[in-house]
């Protein structure tokens, strides 16, 4: 069935000038150009975590699934080896994927399963009403840390990338023709995608003015290169104070998991013989 717009029923209760209006703009955007060419929504699959960013699923008119906080990779891997034509697209926060959920997301990169992870970076519990999360700034003031967070905060895509993730991207709410082209690169790339999206929450962490003045679009970079990447991506480390790239960082072609349940050919030497061989590149 061809849908013109995907908009639902559900009250939007985001709070006005919430970045996740953003990530929903785009994100439907995104589907409906996707079923021009082609794709058929019902082999579409959200996955939600649990906190503001998912309520994006309310609001679009594609299959989705509510996971527990911090779970939505489990899910979506069972969607994903369940049905291999799937697109399975999950939408996470900061607390949800870098704080209960790591464990999961490392395994999926490990894997490099054929999902895309957006992630809505506002860098605080927004849902809970302002505890800091993995990526809050040293010193980052909220309800349970009201003299400063005392440790520095994770780069996500930097973990991840030695983990094993063959797609990773940053983009920014505020920034939306871009961010539109890179959850689109990330769709279609065959492999694990993550998508970093610096989210802004107007409410308790309102970072609009400070990422403004920072952010520049990552051009001429070698995508494919593993340490270009990883140089890109430890440039500002989610608390210096330096330039922040957007743009994508990594790209590279792998066997994914889920194909090899389903093609006996991949289990033979030429797939071993990739991955070797992406291991080699990395040293
Ligand atoms: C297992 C579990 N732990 C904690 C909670 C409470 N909880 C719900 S949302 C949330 C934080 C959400 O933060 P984030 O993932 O960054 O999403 P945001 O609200 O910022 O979009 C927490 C701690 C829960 N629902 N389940
Ligand atoms: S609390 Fe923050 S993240 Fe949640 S809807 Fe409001 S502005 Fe958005
Ligand atoms: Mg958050």
């Amino acid at each position: 069935m061809i849908q013109k717009n995907l908009g639902t029923y559900a009250r939007n209760t985001w709070c006005p000038g919430c970045g996740n209006f953003a990530i929903l703009n785009s994100i439907t955007n995104v589907l409906l150009s996707l079923q021009e060419e082609g794709l058929a929504l019902e082999e579409v699959a959200l996955v939600a975590g649990i906190g503001c960013h998912g309520k994006i699923v309310d609001y679009i008119n594609v299959n989705s699934f509510y996971s527990l906080h911090g779970r939505t990779v489990p899910p979506a891997i069972g969607i994903k080896l369940a049905g291999e034509r799937m697109k399975v697209i999950i939408f996470s926060g900061d607390g949800d994927a870098y704080g209960e959920g790591l464990e999961h997301l490392i395994f999926a990169a490990k894997r490099n399963i054929d999902i895309t992870v957006i992630v809505h970076d506002n860098r605080v519990y927004g849902l809970t009403t302002g505890q800091y999360t993995p990526t809050s700034p040293l010193g980052f003031r909220g309800r349970s840390t009201p003299s400063g967070t005392k440790e520095l905060p994770l780069n996500p895509l930097e973990l991840l990338l030695v983990s094993g993730a063959t797609f990773l991207a940053r983009g920014y709410s505020n920034r939306m023709p871009m961010l539109k082209e890179i959850i689109k690169a990330a769709i279609a790339h065959r492999g694990f995608s993550l998508v970093d999206v610096l989210q802004v929450c107007v409410t308790y962490f309102d970072r609009y003015e400070y990422y403004n003045g920072r952010v520049y679009d990552l051009k001429d970079n070698n995508r494919q290169d593993f340490d270009e990447a990883l140089k890109k991506i430890k440039e500002w480390d989610y608390n210096n104070d330096v330039p922040i790239a957007l743009g994508v960082f990594y790209q590279k072609e792998m066997p994914s998991f889920e194909k090899q349940f389903i093609s006996p050919a991949l289990l033979n030497g030429s797939c071993e013989e990739k991955i070797k061989q992406f291991l080699d590149e990395r040293r």
